[in-house]
This record gives C-alpha cells, sequence and structure tokens, in this order.
C-alpha cells in the first residue's frame, strides 16, 4: 500500500485525543492581510476552517486587509500613514477601508470558505450591532476601540453550523463608521464570546526570546517582562497586548502563529507538536 495513506490513516488516529478536546469550543482565527497570500494558500487556510466546522468546532474568522486597503488607497490616489500602527483615518480613507474590506477581502474568504464545502456569511462590526465603537484618539480620526459587543449573531450562526467572517469596521453610537485594526477587532470578539482560543495568524513565526528562538509557551506575566525588556518590539506589540486583553477578557489561550505555513490551524490544534506561541495566563 502507498506509504502516504499509512501516513493520513495514522495522522487521524492520532488526532483522535484532540478532535475530542476540541469538540463544542469556539475558536476565533485572525486572519491578517499579510498571511492571506495567493488562491492556493487562501483555499488551503479555507479548508483548514471547513474542517475544524466539520468536527464540530465553531470557527469564528476575523479578518485584516492592510495590504489591500493600502493598494486600492494608492489607486485612488488617497495618502494615509500609519502612527503605532494604526492607520490616521479620515472620511475619505473610511470609504475605501469599507469597500475594500467589507467587499473584496470579506467576500474573497467567503466565497473559500463555501468553495470547499462550508457554508460562511460575511458580517462587519455593523452587522446586528456586532461591535459598538468609540473614537480610539481625535488625532487618528475615524478609528474606533470597541466598546460594547452584541455577539447574538455570531451564536445564531454558530447554532445553524453557519462559519461567521467578520470585517473589521465598527459603528459608532452617533451613525459613525470606524476602521478598528483586525487584532482588536479579534481580540474583542475572541473577549466576547469566551473562546477557548484565538489563533492570531501572522507572518512571524511566534514570540522570540532574546536569542532569536520562537518561544512556544508563555505567561502573561513573561509577554510583560519581554516587553518591558525590549525583547518584544516592533510589530509583535499589537499582538501581544490583543493577546494579554484577551486573556484578561475570559479567553482561554491565545496562540501566535505563521499563517503562511501550510495548515497552521490544523498543526496548532490537532497535532501534539502544535505551532508558533501559545499564552495563557
Ligand atoms: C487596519 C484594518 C485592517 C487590518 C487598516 O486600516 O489597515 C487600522 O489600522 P491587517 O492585515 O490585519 O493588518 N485598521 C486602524 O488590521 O489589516
Amino acid at each position: 500500500m502507498n506509504r502516504d495513506w499509512i501516513a493520513t490513516a495514522r495522522t487521524l488516529n492520532e488526532a483522535l485525543p484532540y478532535l475530542q478536546r476540541y469538540e463544542g469550543a469556539t475558536v476565533v482565527i485572525k486572519f491578517g492581510g499579510n498571511a492571506m497570500g495567493d488562491d492556493e494558500a487562501m483555499n488551503s487556510f479555507a479548508r483548514d476552517i471547513v474542517l475544524m466546522r466539520q468536527v464540530g468546532v465553531n470557527p469564528v474568522v476575523v479578518h485584516g486587509g492592510g495590504p489591500m486597503i493600502n493598494d486600492m488607497l494608492k489607486r485612488l490616489d488617497v495618502h494615509s500613514h500609519f502612527v503605532n500602527g494604526k492607520r490616521v483615518t479620515d472620511e475619505a480613507t473610511m470609504e475605501v477601508v469599507e469597500m475594500v474590506l467589507a467587499g473584496r477581502v470579506n467576500k474573497r474568504i467567503v466565497q473559500a470558505l463555501n468553495d470547499a464545502g462550508g457554508k460562511a456569511v460575511g458580517l462587519t462590526g455593523k452587522d446586528a450591532k456586532l461591535m459598538i465603537c468609540e473614537q480610539t484618539n481625535a488625532d487618528l480620526g475615524f478609528v474606533g476601540t470597541p466598546v460594547e459587543m452584541d455577539t447574538t449573531v455570531l451564536r445564531k450562526l454558530a447554532e445553524a453550523e453557519i462559519i461567521p467572517v467578520i470585517a473589521p469596521i465598527g459603528m459608532g453610537r452617533n451613525g459613525e463608521t470606524f476602521n478598528v485594526n483586525g487584532d482588536t477587532a479579534a481580540g474583542a470578539v475572541a473577549a466576547a464570546l469566551k473562546a477557548d482560543r484565538l489563533l492570531l495568524l501572522t507572518d512571524v513565526e511566534g514570540v522570540k526570546d532574546a536569542s532569536g528562538s520562537v518561544v512556544t509557551e508563555l505567561t502573561s506575566q513573561q509577554i510583560i517582562d519581554l516587553t518591558a525588556e525590549g525583547i518584544i518590539a516592533g510589530g509583535m506589540i499589537p499582538k501581544t497586548e490583543t493577546a494579554l486583553h484577551a486573556i484578561d477578557g475570559g479567553v482561554r489561550a491565545v496562540v501566535i502563529l505563521d499563517g503562511r505555513a501550510p495548515n497552521a490551524c490544523l498543526l496548532e490544534l490537532y497535532t501534539e507538536h502544535g505551532a508558533g506561541s501559545i499564552i495563557r495566563k
């Protein structure tokens, strides 16, 4: 017999305890613009998520799309810049952000999940008042911080075995539209659902120590210490801040992992090896 089939059967057999552990669990997956890659990577991601749904997990996808927003802003000749990892968002920029995230990026993911045999529905934070925001800071314009979450729609979709795909756009109390950092939005959704896992898919392998090797398990306190020592820095800071907030908000564990690695989500949930860095209280 072909050895690959034997290996596949063994893999499924070895996955049994993990399949049992995560049955009925809520797993929020942040799919960043940098992790999206080409159609093949997108389709592979979609198959992982549909497989999770198939084996009884309630996956909730929250996506980014920073690079896609940049491309469209360039084409439309609208200029924007970032301050501390957040895009300064005026009215014209907000229009483009909403168009790209809720339109192009959201539907591309929904389509990939549906093509993989799942049933996915695209939402923004405006839908069913999922994510109400307040302005983060006047200097950033229409950048929002989630302040009130209503997860009714997500619970209804989970009951119907439908996979929600959420674009990080929030609604203000006075009819404003807010641009929310994708990691922040994913953390807020995970905390509101008291998720079992928040997977932050990025383009780095995980949290690294002073020698540059990935730390596979960390506590919140270790994250605080590594940040104070300047070892956690730059683009990793918004991720680890999201992780700390999510854990404070009742998420059981947060995993920062490389979304470009094949089958990253399955590797994390269903193998002893795991992937990236797992952060717990
Ligand atoms: C982000 C939203 C998209 C995002 C932006 O405008 O780029 C803010 O910066 P990634 O791909 O996850 O980086 N919003 C406020 O977070 O995308």
